[in-house]
């Protein structure tokens, strides 16, 4: 508290190391990663939690401040269609290269673990990059398809870029799905690819750019005599900031990610590469969307930390009605369910990347395979619903100057209103979840894989953790089992709270695998209590969806 001619001045909430403040991260690090490599990556882990509270932070700050500019014509009315950006916000974009956010996962020096070594990375660089995250999320994806599918010869030049560390070498990727026509039913798209002289270019709208300004994108076009939709790689933008054939219609006026250039735009002849056969582009671009979606995830544990720093650091500083707020019951009670909620998140974040990581470096095991292809989105719709929650109550914690911009929670608030929406909403990742189902057979795995995670629980705090698990996969099962007898609208219509049910259970699973690890190696039981809190909210509401519910639904609106 600092005072000042005996007048009263509030001490703000301070941002310190993102990563030393963090202890929930590090024990899930050290519990992860074998001793030797854990000793590899703490010191870069160390230098973002610096950057991050420091001048990532005020960059990220800058960048907001100075939102990107459409510049449609230059002074003597030639059409130009120019983005201006803060160079704070490319100045974001040198570091994120310079940490080697992309090229940590696809290098794979620590083989597999590299996934979750990049996702602690993103998790802490997420909530100070004032969403350069977004097109790291996109390039991702995209290094993944032009890894697998791309003819080496089109793919050896991007992907020198998008790998690179060297921030005057570095690319990102933007990825064009959505259309006015499709925006989850991707399939409606309309644009169009035809070959002319030998290439290939696309005529079309693209309704939402995420990140027009990456120096590439994949994209998806009907190809001249394809049914299906195909998928096309492109390089839009000419050396001098110009765009190739491409006309600008305007950037978005967005609730939040406001220093991300997202646009509206009109292909029209950009040359475009064919990526993989003709017609397959929708199975293509599940790769991308699956990884964006991991990223959505990672976006989510960033931002609930961050909120979460600064509501118990300034409940620490608060004093009201006599005492610190965090000695007050209730709010000590508030901050602590958010923790649980975080530490919930947290572990699911963590689990997926070590999935993705055995899937990608080929040693998954089929059980460890289907269980990423359904957690993939169920992480991401579980986390998207928390990390609005969580802003928002974070906010709440800080009372009227957590509304203030100044505090940062605002604009962490707007930016979090994205998570539940972009790359599938919680409902059409529902709908996923069922494909993956149903498709994939992958609910047998993942339900085998939670079991798994409690079944070396052995301490007795954690008794009642491992039967609550085991009740609730057992629901999940016969559950499912009704959902394939009934109807597709009985089992859509309860989508939804399955997946949750899915979420919840996978993350009690991991909770009680994780408080078991904390307590055998004499740290703490913070993790026994996240378990039993968690559990205590209840884990599955599979209630039946059938007709008449959805006459009394169709009553209610
Ligand atoms: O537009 C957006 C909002 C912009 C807001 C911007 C704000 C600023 C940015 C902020 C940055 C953070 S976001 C985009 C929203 N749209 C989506 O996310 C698309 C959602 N739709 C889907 O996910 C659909 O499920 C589709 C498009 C992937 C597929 O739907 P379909 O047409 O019903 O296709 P199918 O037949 O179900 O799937 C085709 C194939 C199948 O493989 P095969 O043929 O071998 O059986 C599927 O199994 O693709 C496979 N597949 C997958 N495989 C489909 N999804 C997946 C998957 N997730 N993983 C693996």
């Amino acid at each position: 508290m600092a005072s000042e001619k005996g007048l009263f001045f509030q001490d703000p909430p301070q941002l310190t190391n993102t990563f030393e403040a963090d202890p929930s991260l590090r024990l899930q690090l050290e519990r992860l990663f074998p001793p030797d490599q854990l000793e590899s990556i703490l010191p870069p882990l160390r230098e973002l939690g610096e950057l991050a509270a420091g001048s990532l932070q005020a960059l990220a700050v800058e960048a907001e401040r100075d939102e990107p500019e459409l510049v449609q014509y230059e002074a003597w009315g030639r059409r130009v269609d120019k983005v201006r950006i803060s160079p704070a916000w490319r100045e974001i974009h040198r570091i994120g290269a310079t940490q080697g956010l992309m090229a940590t996962a696809h290098e794979a020096q620590l083989g597999w673990r590299s996934r979750l070594h990049q996702a602690a990375l993103i998790h802490l660089f997420g909530p100070s990059s004032a969403f350069v995250s977004c097109p790291y999320a996109m390039t991702d994806g995209a290094i993944a398809v032009l890894k697998r599918y791309a003819d080496p010869g089109d793919a050896e030049r991007p992907l020198r870029h998008l790998l690179s560390r060297d921030p005057d070498e570095a690319w990102t990727s933007g990825q064009w799905m959505t259309e006015k026509e499709g925006g989850s039913d991707v399939r409606r798209a309309s644009t169009v690819a035809r070959q002319e002289d030998g290439v290939w270019r696309l005529y079309g709208n693209k309704f939402f750019v995420s990140a027009v300004t990456a120096e590439c994108a994949l994209t998806l076009a009907n190809a001249q005599g394809t049914p299906d939709l195909s998928l096309f790689f492109v390089q839009p933008w000419n050396a001098d900031g110009t765009l190739r054939h491409i006309t600008l219609r305007r950037l978005k006026e967005k609730l939040g990610t406001r220093a991300l250039p997202t646009a509206e735009i009109d292909l029209e002849g950009v040359e475009a590469r064919l990526v993989g056969k003709p017609g397959d582009g929708v199975r293509l671009i599940a790769t991308v969307l699956n990884l964006a979606r991991f990223h959505n995830t990672l976006a989510a544990t960033g931002i609930m930390a961050r909120c979460l720093q600064l509501a118990k650091d300034y409940a620490g500083r608060r004093v009201a009605f006599g005492r610190p707020l965090i000695e007050q019951p209730l709010h000590l009670e508030t901050l602590a369910g958010l923790q649980v909620e975080y530490e919930a998140g947290l572990a699911i974040a963590l689990r997926l990347a070590e999935l993705i990581g055995k899937v990608e470096t080929g040693v998954a095991s089929p059980l460890e395979a289907g269980a990423c292809r359904l957690l993939t989105p169920v992480a991401k719709l579980g986390t998207g619903k928390q990390v609005v929650r969580v802003a928002s109550e974070a906010i709440e914690a800080i009372g009227g100057m957590g509304y203030i911009e100044e505090t940062n929670l605002p604009r962490l608030l707007r930016d979090a209103q994205v998570l539940p929406l972009w790359e599938g909403t919680t409902n059409v990742l529902s709908l996923d979840a069922l494909r993956a189902i149903a498709r994939q057979d992958a609910l047998r795995p993942f339900l085998e894989d939670t079991l798994l995670r409690v079944a070396q629980a052995t301490t007795p705090e954690l008794d009642d953790a491992v039967k609550s698990v085991r009740t609730a996969v057992k629901a999940l099962g016969r559950h499912a089992e009704s959902m394939a007898k009934g109807g597709r609208s009985d089992s859509e219509a309860a989508a939804r709270r399955f997946a949750l049910g899915l979420f919840n259970t996978y993350a009690a699973a991991l909770l009680t695998e994780a408080a078991d690890w904390e307590v055998k190696h004499g740290r703490s039981r913070r993790l026994a209590v996240a378990a039993r809190r968690w559990i205590g909210r209840g884990l599955t509401d599979l209630a039946a969806t059938d007709e008449k519910h959805r006459a009394e639904s169709r009553l209610l609106l």
